[in-house]
């Protein structure tokens, strides 16, 4: 039963590295040098080539080597009937935590504004910018972790997610129907939505439209839930007072995209929340044990919904 790393363009020694740590004898093979392709049982993946996931007859369980597993659906030649397993790891939301409150503090005490005083010399002291009614749109491990670290900041937060959930100290919506009094309310309106046929584009006008003016938007979901021309739109309009994205449709992020230098929009590179290489090999090792026991897996996916 062999592991692959099926992860193109991404830096393997240290996952492998860590891997061997857990079990020295496991046979693991990294793409594209895959030997038999009929060894191969168990993949660990992030944006791989299409299609290349339906040569591995015997493959089993593929392992996302991020919380989202949209980019594993973007396959249209996805084998079906397999095992998809996400990360889930208290790193990763302890980090997604930190990007959201820094965020929204950066925005609330000014610290941007004051930057662009400090190049021309100009001392104007103002008050922290007033409103703290939060909205987030996806309530899943990471969202409610988020949701209950802002609480602990006393900000008001409200949430929204496909399906019902109960989070203490906030106000959660749920369902299509339930968005406009989600965000309505809101001055920050931050989406850690998964990427799937139902939230593609998510963030769009109708959406902007709903949003009180002057709304700040952060998304770290993904670029696909964001509709550009309509956030560019929405910022001249000032229906929207400014974004911070750390997800695009197209990453990296192309030179020539004219986010990179709107005044109101701040970019992050992807950096929001990132794989902890230890922590993810040992949540693999033990899907891998699972599978080879015939035991129940950890964190895995519905194929229906995509997440
Ligand atoms: C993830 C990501 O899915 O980094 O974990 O985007």
């Amino acid at each position: 039963m062999t592991l692959l790393i099926l992860m193109p363009g991404k830096e393997n020694s240290e996952l492998l590295k860590a891997l061997k740590t857990l079990n020295p004898n496991l046979d693991i093979r990294i793409w594209p040098e895959v030997g038999d392709v009929n060894d191969i049982s168990f993949a660990i993946v992030w944006n791989h080539p299409k299609g290349e996931l339906k040569n591995y007859p015997n493959l089993k369980v593929i392992a996302s080597f991020g919380a989202g597993v949209d980019h594993i659906f973007k396959d249209p030649d996805l084998p079906k009937n397999i095992a998809i397993t996400k990360l889930v790891d208290d790193s990763l939301s302890g980090q997604m935590c930190e990007y959201v409150a820094g965020v929204i503090l950066n925005q609330r005490l000014r610290l941007t504004e004051y930057r662009e005083y400090q190049a021309a010399s100009v001392w104007a002291p103002k008050a922290f910018k007033s409103g703290n009614n939060v909205s987030l749109l996806g309530l899943g491990h990471i969202g409610k972790e988020v949701a209950e670290y802002l609480v602990q900041l006393n900000f008001k937060v409200s949430g929204w997610s496909q399906s019902k959930k109960d989070i203490k100290n906030v106000t959660t919506f749920y369902g299509q129907s339930a968005l406009k009094q989600a965000v309505h309310d809101a001055d920050y309106i931050v989406c850690l939505l998964p990427l799937t046929p139902k939230t593609e584009n998510i963030l769009n006008k109708s959406l902007f439209s709903m949003a009180k003016k002057g709304a700040y938007l952060i998304n770290a979901g993904r670029g696909g839930q964001l509709n550009e021309d309509d956030l560019l739109d929405a910022l001249s309009e000032e229906k929207l007072s400014g974004a911070c994205l750390d997800v695009f449709k197209v990453e990296p992020l192309p030179k020539e995209h004219p986010f990179w230098c709107h005044p109101k929009i701040y970019i992050t590179p992807h950096s929001a929340s990132m794989t902890n290489i230890k922590k993810a090999a040992s949540q693999f090792y033990d899907n891998y044990l699972n599978m080879k026991n015939g035991e129940t897996l950890f964190h895995q996916i519905d194929p229906d919904r995509e997440y």
